[in-house]
Formats: structure tokens, sequence, C-alpha cells
């Protein structure tokens, strides 16, 4: 069985390999596919993101190929929930992680929030499509606080700042199959596991 997962973001990708490995025999992405411009993200929601996303590329892909997106982000509580969906492009179109995680702690320092008040959540939502047909809509989170300042070179975007619950160590410091049995992204998955066999046999 193949996946094409919708992304241009080849972390995402490896964390979906690892975790999809036994069940998929081939996991590629938009990478491999560059006749397909990336879709434009004008939802205000995750799930709209995440519908763009696989049913443009499973138009172009046609009906052969199983694909799936991941429409994610950082939702801080003091921030009234930002980043959220603008969590890739939070300090401007073309940021990068390190712009965004320094803008982050400059905008949570702003609010004052210490301790407990820096509570947050990564959310995933990712939607299974084939042929430009939406098959279902998945979704998981993950509870944590952000920290004081960045930690760990593991992992990509928030990573290194965010700490999840029940955890001393950020996702950064926290071996990847720490982050990958209890991440938003691997509790979205536990969803699609289940949901894919029936949908390749169907
Ligand atoms: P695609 O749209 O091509 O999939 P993207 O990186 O732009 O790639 P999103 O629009 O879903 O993806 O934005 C997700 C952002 O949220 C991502 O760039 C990170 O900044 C953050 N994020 C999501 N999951 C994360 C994780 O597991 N660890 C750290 N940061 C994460």
């Amino acid at each position: 069985m193949r996946l094409v997962i919708a992304t241009g973001n080849a972390h995402k990708t490896e964390e979906i390999r690892i975790m999809l490995g036994d069940l998929i025999d081939e996991v590629s992405d938009l990478r491999a596919h560059p006749e397909i411009s990336p879709p434009e993200e004008t939802g205000t929601t995750f799930e709209e993101n995440a519908a763009i996303k696989a049913l443009e590329v499973s138009a172009a892909l046609g009906p052969e190929s199983m694909v799936l997106s991941d429409d994610s982000g950082l939702e801080v509580d003091a921030l009234h929930g930002a980043p959220g969906v603008y969590s890739a492009r939070y300090a401007g179109k073309a940021a990068t992680d390190v712009d965004n995680r320094r803008k982050l702690l400059d905008e949570i320092t702003r609010a004052g929030a210490r301790g407990k008040a820096r509570s947050a959540r990564f959310r995933c939502v990712m939607v299974l499509a084939r042929g430009g047909n939406k098959l279902g809509v998945f979704e998981g989170a993950v509870e944590g606080i952000i920290a004081n300042e960045e930690k760990g070179e593991g992992g990509f975007g928030y990573d290194s700042l965010f700490i999840p619950e029940n955890y001393c160590e950020t996702f950064g410091q926290l071996p990847a199959e720490v982050k990958n049995s209890l991440s938003h992204r691997a509790r979205a998955l536990e969803q699609v596991r289940k949901a894919l066999p029936g949908h390749l046999h169907a």
C-alpha cells in the first residue's frame, strides 16, 4: 500500500513514515511530485486547511493514490489560541522556525504569562482523500506548557519550547519515540490506522 502525504514539510512526513511504517509500504510527499503546486492555505481552521490540502492533491494525483494531509499548530492560552492555524507563518510569510520561536517567546513575555499560565497544546487535523473525495477527518491534541527558553535540538517547529503534560523536558529534548507515542500527530494517526484498512479494501 502506498500513501502520499499532502505536505512539503519533510519533518511531518518522517514522523508519519515512522508511525505508519508497519502498515504502509511506501510513504512519499509533495517533494516527489514537483508537478503539483503546494495548495494555498486559505482556511481559518485546521480542518479547513487540512481538507484543502488533501482534496487538491488527491484530485491532481487521481484515484490510484491514497492521500493524507496534516494541518497542525500550537495554541497558547495566554495568547488567546495564537499562533494556531498561522503557526508556520507566525513571524511572517517567509518566517523560519527560529523566527517563529523567538516571536512566541517575545509575545508570551509581553503577555506576562508565568508557570501554569504558559499552558498550550499542539493540535493536528488529518484528512484522508482519494481522487478529490474526502474519506475521513481525524484529530489529535497534546496538552503542555511553553518553556521559558529553548531546550533541545530534536524535532522541528516549536518542539524545543513545548513541554508535554507529565514530562519535565521539551519535545526537543525527549527521544523521538516519546514524542511519537503521545504527540498530536500520533493521536490523529491512531484514528487513521483504524480507518485505513476499510478504505484500502473498498
Ligand atoms: P504543509 O502545509 O506543507 O503540510 P507546514 O509546515 O506549512 O507544511 P502547517 O501549515 O500545518 O504545515 O503548519 C504547521 C506548523 O505548526 C509547523 O510549521 C510548525 O511550526 C508547527 N508544528 C506542527 N506540528 C508540530 C510539531 O510536531 N512540532 C513542532 N511544531 C509543530
